[in-house]
């Protein structure tokens, strides 16, 4: 049917409902976090929340996404089918409004808690407002039920085109070009997503296919032990230092929490925290109940069996999080999402439930298994006592004003200007290029930090042993903020912090380990976007006087197509030192020509994993997951 026949069946409601979703259109950042590739991504979590919702109400075990070649979005779930019944007040179907009205989820009130809910709790609507077309079909009542969509209009009615025995739900949704920036999905983000979701909701099954012909695939994500494999993924590749998983899980009547740990060798503390599957990656109360809980637990059982003697200090926070890997996972009705992200649980209840449940758990866990405890609590106290020595060690760095930053290091050549804003430092690989680079720059504006060999893998090591090294000493001076717990953002003398490297196994295998430092021990550098990969060119190409610079082997066949192939010579570049101080200028670190690769948090935490796995004792999981990530690792050359 016409959607203008459609549009003048709306009452005034209705036109209150259009103007909602044109708000959508307007500021869609207000909605879905922005019109970039996060944006896009989230279009999808939004629809596949919902299939999820369906599923932990117990109606739905087989939700599958579609990435279609044309980079379109098809979603399918078994379960009831939406509703397609009049909607009382709205006189529309039930479907219809779903997906025209703002919010619509909460207006059928009552029936269960809303446990996705996604990053802002918008829905299926706010991805009609954004799609330049759009079709929900629903098999239900024996019917097959279809309906369009586009930019947050009907375009058609409900009607029935068919038969079905079976019930559930598909959406398919096109992102509209008018909205947003970039319209390609990347396949290892939805991936990573699924995981996630089929890790935190134990049982479902979760299909992930990519049509596209370049990167076709189709993985089944299911786990029926839940988060508990979720943290044995998450050690893979890691020397465990007890036995078993810890979890456990408790439900109540309108919350329920499930907590999963395991200890592992390594230095870092590795928590990840849920509220209705969102990761709360700013914490909150379900997050400070376990930590208050597990310092608790593990300082009772400790003095009890004499692991802590009388004249001992209490084991700290930070000593039983040594090694851990941790996931803590709450759902409850009314979620408080605060923080500048929207991503820390603001509902005070949590902290005494999780409290509560993981104290009582916990100690029935290590009394049931004291091996396990033991092993647990050695692991802690040996943090302990090294935190005492890292103490110590860095008292007498301190001392010695080895991380001042007026004591700034020899090889650095700083820039001139004062204003942090306005000035960058390139942390660039090897002497000759670090030469070039400094004869290259603008003095004014741009240090030059050469470093020397390989730095240090930061996974292997206390940050005590870490502050050994000289080149990251010079990269801590140099910044001016500190590193770890002394972090200090505000204190950073560089606005940007550009890593270049050879674009080699070496140049690939540096950045890795840089991005993994400033993970682990600058986070906030990385999370407020101060650092970017320079892209030097792979190629020069040219034809008679004309040159031109080639920055990927895309970007090569292009232009071959575009000049053709007679009379030309390509080089191609293996390193920064085969540029001299001028092109390096004009092809990297020009300000109007260059390209900058800002690194996300996401970026680093993926550097990270491929760190620990890579770089860890075990073979198998490195395998497997140079398998699974054939492409990166081909590109990153490990
Ligand atoms: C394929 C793409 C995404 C969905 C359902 C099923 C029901 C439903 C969805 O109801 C209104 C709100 C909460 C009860 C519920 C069907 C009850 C009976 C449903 C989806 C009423 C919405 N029969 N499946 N919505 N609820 N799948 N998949 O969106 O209180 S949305």
């Amino acid at each position: 049917m016409a959607s203008k026949e459609a549009a003048q069946n709306y009452g005034a409601e209705q036109i209150q409902v259009l103007e909602g979703l044109e708000a959508v259109r307007k500021r869609p950042g207000m909605y879905i976090g922005s019109t970039g590739q996060r944006g896009l991504h989230h279009l999808v979590y939004e629809i596949v929340d919902n299939s999820i919702d369906e599923a932990l109400a117990g109606y739905c075990n087989n939700i599958t996404v579609k990435i279609k070649t044309d980079n379109s979005i098809e979603v399918e779930d078994d379960g009831r089918g939406m509703p397609v019944d009049m909607h009382p007040k709205m006189n529309r179907p039930a479907v219809e409004v779903i997906h025209t009205v703002l919010h619509a989820g909460g207006k059928f009130g009552g029936g269960g808690y809303k446990v996705s809910g996604g990053l802002h709790g918008v829905g299926a609507s706010v991805v009609n407002a954004l799609s330049e077309e759009m079709y929900v079909e629903v098999k239900r009542n024996g019917n097959l039920y279809r309906q369009t969509y586009a930019r947050g209009k009907v375009t058609s009615e409900l009607e029935i085109v068919g038969t079905s025995k079976k019930t559930g739900s598909k959406t398919w949704f096109k992102p509209d070009p008018e909205i947003f920036d970039e319209l390609e999905y990347n396949y290892s983000t939805i991936e990573h997503r699924h995981r996630e979701m089929a890790f935190l909701n134990k049982g479902i099954s979760l299909t992930l296919i990519d049509e596209r012909p370049e990167s076709k695939k189709k993985e089944v994500f299911c786990y029926e032990g839940g988060i508990k494999e979720f943290v044995k993924h998450q050690n893979r590749g890691k020397e465990s230092v007890h036995k078993d998983v810890v979890y456990f899980e408790v439900v109540k009547e309108n919350c329920e929490m499930e907590v999963a740990l395991q200890y592992t060798d390594r230095y870092n503390e590795n928590i990840f925290s849920y509220a209705n599957n969102i990761n709360t990656t700013e914490g909150g109360f379900h997050l400070s109940g376990f930590k208050s809980a597990l310092t608790r637990v593990l300082n009772d059982y400790a003095r009890k069996n004499s692991i802590l003697k009388e004249k001992d200090e209490n084991l700290l926070g930070e000593d039983v999080r040594e090694g851990l890997t941790a996931i803590v996972s709450v759902k409850l009705e009314n979620p408080q999402f605060e923080g500048q992200t929207k991503t820390k649980l603001g509902n005070s209840e949590m902290k005494g439930f999780v409290e509560t449940s993981t104290n009582d758990r916990l100690t029935a866990f290590l009394e049931q298994n004291p091996q396990q405890a033991k092993d647990i609590l050695e692991k802690c106290v040996r943090a302990a006592r090294a935190r005492e020595a890292a103490r110590k060690a860095r008292d007498l760095t301190r001392r010695k004003g080895a991380l001042d930053s007026f004591t700034l290091p020899g090889k650095l050549a700083d820039c001139s200007e004062k204003d942090p804003k306005l000035c960058e430092i390139f942390l660039v690989e090897g002497d000759s290029a670090g030469g070039s680079a400094k004869q290259g720059r603008d003095r004014s504006r741009q240090a030059i930090l050469p470093l020397r060999g390989k730095i240090m893998n930061v996974e292997k090591a206390r940050l005590d042993k870490i502050l050994n090294s000289d080149e990251i000493k010079a990269m801590i001076t140099a910044f001016g903020c500190g590193v770890g717990k002394d972090f200090d953002l505000e204190k950073l003398r560089y606005d940007k912090i550009i890593i270049m490297t050879d674009a080699d196994v070496d140049g690939a295998h540096i950045s890795t380990l840089l991005l993994t430092f400033f993970f682990r021990y600058m986070t906030p550098l990385v999370e407020e976007g101060h650092v970017y990969l320079a892209m030097p060119p792979l190629y020069k190409v040219k034809k008679g006087k004309a040159e031109h610079y080639v920055y990927s082997d895309k970007e090569l066949d292009s232009l071959l197509a575009e000049i053709g192939r007679q009379g030309i010579s390509i080089q191609r570049y293996k390193g920064l030192g085969e540029m001299n101080a001028e092109q390096l200028w004009d092809t990297t670190m020009n300000y109007n020509d260059r390209t900058l690769i800002q690194v996300t948090i996401e970026d680093a935490a993926a550097a990270d994993e491929v760190f620990s796995v890579l770089m860890g004792d075990k073979v198998p999981p490195r395998r497997k997951f140079i398998e699974d990530n054939a492409h990166y690792v081909k590109n990153l050359d490990i």
